[in-house]
């Protein structure tokens, strides 16, 4: 006669030194499994004597449903100890989740644009997508015009319904107009924003690049004061021995015309074009120009931020290299 009780005392000591998921695991497979302990005596039943057949064929199932709630019973009491226990140290500190940091265009650009704040000017945004009119046409460059060469265009695909072709903007100038038309003067003004060109890119060149254009109009304003401007914003970001040349530029919205070119590895990198804004603009906002006059420019953020952090080719800003971004972790906060 098989001894049931012995069994379970035997099956009850060795569930009690299971002290892990592997070993219930263990004591599973001696026990209930398919050649475990008590599936033997189970299997064995039909081999006794008949007379003993019912009582231990009863007794070794009650006894299976027995060791199945102690083996659930005692995993239940180790996943109760792990959770309360000195396994769960609570004093570690947390794991800090990866902190990614502002963009070096991003930081450059807000960078800019306090400068600016600080010296008086007001920041306001424009369209990415643009008008054929304001990009072009109402800064004096019509179609047809060998000015439109300058900037190679990246235009929105027509709809079919007649309306005006719409572009990227190739510059963020057409702002002046969009501004002349909602504010008088005296106006000092940036337009941070970006830009789009159909164009090859090169160490100096991108087809997405972001300018920041300025415009200042008022009463008896002339070229030294448009000199005097950039020179001093020049001076706030790059410090006061920077060397800068300007040059005669061509831009048919402006009369005349310049770009400013700053010392950097030997060579002179343009960073921006700018002029007096040409009496017919003033005039086509309404105002009188042998009153009003102003002057604008439009510089590229992206060649600011190359001589700032000693980047020697633009396309590295937007490759999106995570390895090149962590350098600039050093310069967060620094917006
Ligand atoms: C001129 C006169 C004004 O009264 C007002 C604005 C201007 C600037 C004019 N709208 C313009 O876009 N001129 S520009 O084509 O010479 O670009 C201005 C600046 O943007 C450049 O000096 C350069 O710093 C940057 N830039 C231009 N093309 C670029 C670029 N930066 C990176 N990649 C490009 N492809």
């Amino acid at each position: 006669m098989v001894d049931l009780a012995a069994l379970e005392a035997e099956a009850r000591e060795s569930l009690a030194e299971a002290g892990d998921e592997a070993g219930l695991e263990s004591w599973r497979i001696d026990w209930l499994g398919r050649r475990g302990r008590l599936t033997s005596v189970l299997r064995g039943v039909r081999d006794l004597p008949a007379d003993e057949r019912p009582a231990v064929g009863a007794g070794a199932n009650r006894l299976k449903s027995v060791l199945e709630e102690a083996v659930t019973a005692r995993q239940l009491e180790l996943l109760a100890a792990v959770s309360d226990g000195p396994a769960l140290d609570v004093s570690l500190p947390g794991r800090r989740p990866p902190l990614g940091s502002l963009h070096p265009i991003t930081l450059t650009r807000r960078m800019m644009e306090r400068t600016f704040r600080d010296m008086g000017f007001d920041v306001v945004e424009g369209p990415d997508v643009e008008l054929e009119e304001y990009n072009f046409d109402r800064l004096r460059i019509p179609a047809g015009h060998p000015a439109r060469d300058m900037w190679d265009t990246i235009w929105v695909a027509d709809d079919g319904s007649g309306g005006p072709r719409q572009l990227l903007r190739t510059h963020t100038s057409p702002m002046q107009i969009r501004y002349l038309e909602r504010r008088q003067p005296p106006i000092r003004v940036i337009v941070p924003g970006t830009c789009y060109r159909y164009e090859a890119t090169d160490a100096t060149h991108e087809w997405m690049l972001t300018q920041i254009e300025g415009l200042v109009i008022d009463e008896d304003l002339s070229f030294a004061h448009l000199k005097g401007t950039l020179e001093a914003f020049v001076r706030r970001v790059f410090g006061p021995d920077i060397e800068t040349r300007f040059r005669c530029d061509y831009f048919p919205f402006v009369e005349p015309g310049a770009e400013l070119g700053v010392r950097w590895q030997g060579d002179w990198l343009e960073v921006l074009g700018c002029g007096m804004v040409h009496p017919e603009i003033i005039a086509d906002a309404g105002l009188d120009p042998d009153r009003f006059t102003g002057f604008a420019f439009g510089m590229g953020v992206e060649r600011v931020a190359m001589l700032r952090y000693g980047v020697r080719d633009i396309r590295h800003f937007y490759r999106n290299d995570v390895r090149f971004l962590r350098e600039f972790d050093q310069f967060r906060g620094t917006a």
